[in-house]
């Protein structure tokens, strides 16, 4: 009996060292990416690394480093957000599975959704964590594309890499798992959206979005993305009651943390961390199941150009029939770490460069004269400025903007003021905005923070 003990014992312990083999740690890098002083840089990009084995990824995190591999500080660079896509391989491509096309950075150009976005990150640094036993299939050929904003903190030019460590299974076949991306402004390559504030003490803004999941499965794991003011995430069952199933709570920094001191300011700080949620027996969803994704901002100051984006991952089980099952009691959130829970009140600066050191400086406004503008004016958009650049406005205005800078792509982003608007990206077109609040309203492009500001006067 206890010899049989043993043996079994001794068979485990095999069994969990070939395991162990075939669980690989693949780090890949992608790079170098070079980025002027004070830039802000976003491409979609091909040709980017691979795990390069066929198997499932079971956890991924992802830095951006410099070519020693070391993380950049953010006094130097920071990672604004990235996006990874799967076509996956010739004998499995992969498509998205909440999107048939996307829009691309100028806000016109679509490309057929012919990539599966199954990870993604932003200034939380959001990990992929599966539990035990799943895993996202992936083939040596597959072929991957990013999506990535950074942005250099320094007047120098620098020179960044964007690192991804990957825990990856190659031995044992896992239970597969299907990333959905749910997103309250799908389908964008920038998936903004803004909150004009002005809410009463307490207010709140919420948007929400809905999806069918055509095959029956299990939601395991998700997490989630937000900006500055964002308060949560949540997850629902429309046709359950409205149940909730996942919450995704970030958490602030506190006044201490680099994010609220590093210099210049080009954004309002986004969260340290977004909890993530797990469960191994998953939240049962009957084929054509709806989800609900509600994003939570503060409402009652402006927050430009924020988003609200989860990504759950459901594994596909053929078993589950009955609509609005139980719902699992093994489900655990990780990532609470210390920090403030609810976003601090902040206010964007405008920047603009010292004359003398040429190094960025907050201004109240920028250079010249201010010019008083009749409702209906135009401001043009050239050669990385706007023509007009310090207006004074009667109450109740509209300002429009042109844009027409040789194909550069700009926008017009309230940095602070009363009422918060922000244009879509733009090349060419034209954008309006009406001034019902008197107040100031300093805008800058929020590409070209530094370069382009406006201060705007209503009275
Ligand atoms: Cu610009």
């Amino acid at each position: 009996m206890l010899a049989m003990t043993l043996l079994t014992l001794l068979s485990w312990a095999l069994a969990a060292t070939t395991a162990q083999a075939a669980t690989q740690t693949i780090s890949k890098t992608f790079g170098p990416i070079k980025i002027g002083g004070y830039e802000v840089r976003q491409e979609n990009s091909i040709g980017v690394p691979t795990p390069g084995v066929d198997g499932y990824i079971t956890d991924m995190r992802v830095n951006v480093v410099d070519k020693r591999g070391k993380p950049l500080p953010i006094s130097r660079v920071m990672l604004h957000h990235v996006v990874f896509l799967n076509a996956g391989s010739p004998a499995r491509p992969r498509t998205d599975k909440t999107c048939s096309q996307f829009t691309l950075w100028d806000s016109r150009s679509r490309l057929p959704a012919l990539a599966e976005r199954f990870y993604a990150a932003g200034e939380e640094r959001a990990e992929m964590r599966l539990p035990a036993g799943y895993g996202y299939p992936v083939a040596r050929d597959d072929t991957w594309f990013l999506v990535w904003m950074l942005m250099n903190h320094r007047q120098l030019p620098d020179q960044a890499y964007i690192k991804y460590d990957m825990t990856v299974e190659t031995a044992d076949p896992l239970q597969e798992v299907t990333p959905y991306w749910l997103d309250v402004n799908n389908c964008l390559v920038d998936p903004i959206y803004n909150i004009p504030g002005g809410g009463r003490p307490g207010a709140l803004d919420r948007r929400s979005a809905e999806w069918t999941i055509p095959t029956a499965g299990r939601l395991v794991a998700g997490t989630g993305h937000v900006h500055g003011g964002g308060r949560d995430l949540t997850v629902t069952e429309p046709t359950c009651g409205d149940r909730e199933i996942a919450r995704f709570q970030p958490t602030w920094g506190q006044a201490t943390h680099p994010f609220y001191n590093v210099r210049p300011i080009l954004h309002e700080p986004g969260p340290i961390n977004v909890t993530a949620m797990t469960s191994p027996t998953g939240v049962p969803l009957a084929a054509n199941s709806k989800l609900r994704l509600t994003s939570t901002y503060d409402g009652v100051l402006p927050h430009t150009r924020v988003m609200g984006i989860s990504v759950v991952y459901v594994a596909p089980d053929p078993t589950v029939t009955e609509p609005c099952g139980a719902l699992p009691l093994d489900v655990s959130y990780s990532g609470r770490p210390p920090g403030r829970p609810t976003p601090p009140r902040f206010t964007v600066p405008l920047t603009g460069i010292d004359p003398d050191s040429g190094r960025a400086i907050t201004i109240q406004a920028p250079p010249g004269r201010r010019v008083a503008l009749r409702s209906g004016a135009t401001v043009k958009i050239k050669g990385f400025n706007f023509s007009k650049r310090n207006i004074v406005l009667r109450r109740g205005s509209r300002l429009r903007w042109d844009f027409d800078d040789d194909g550069t792509i700009h926008n017009v982003t309230l940095a602070s003021g009363p009422i918060g608007f922000g244009s879509e990206n733009l090349d060419r077109g034209s954008f309006t905005q009406r001034f019902s609040k008197a107040g100031t309203y300093r805008i800058f492009c929020a590409l070209h923070p530094v370069a382009m500001t406006e201060s705007v006067v209503v009275r």
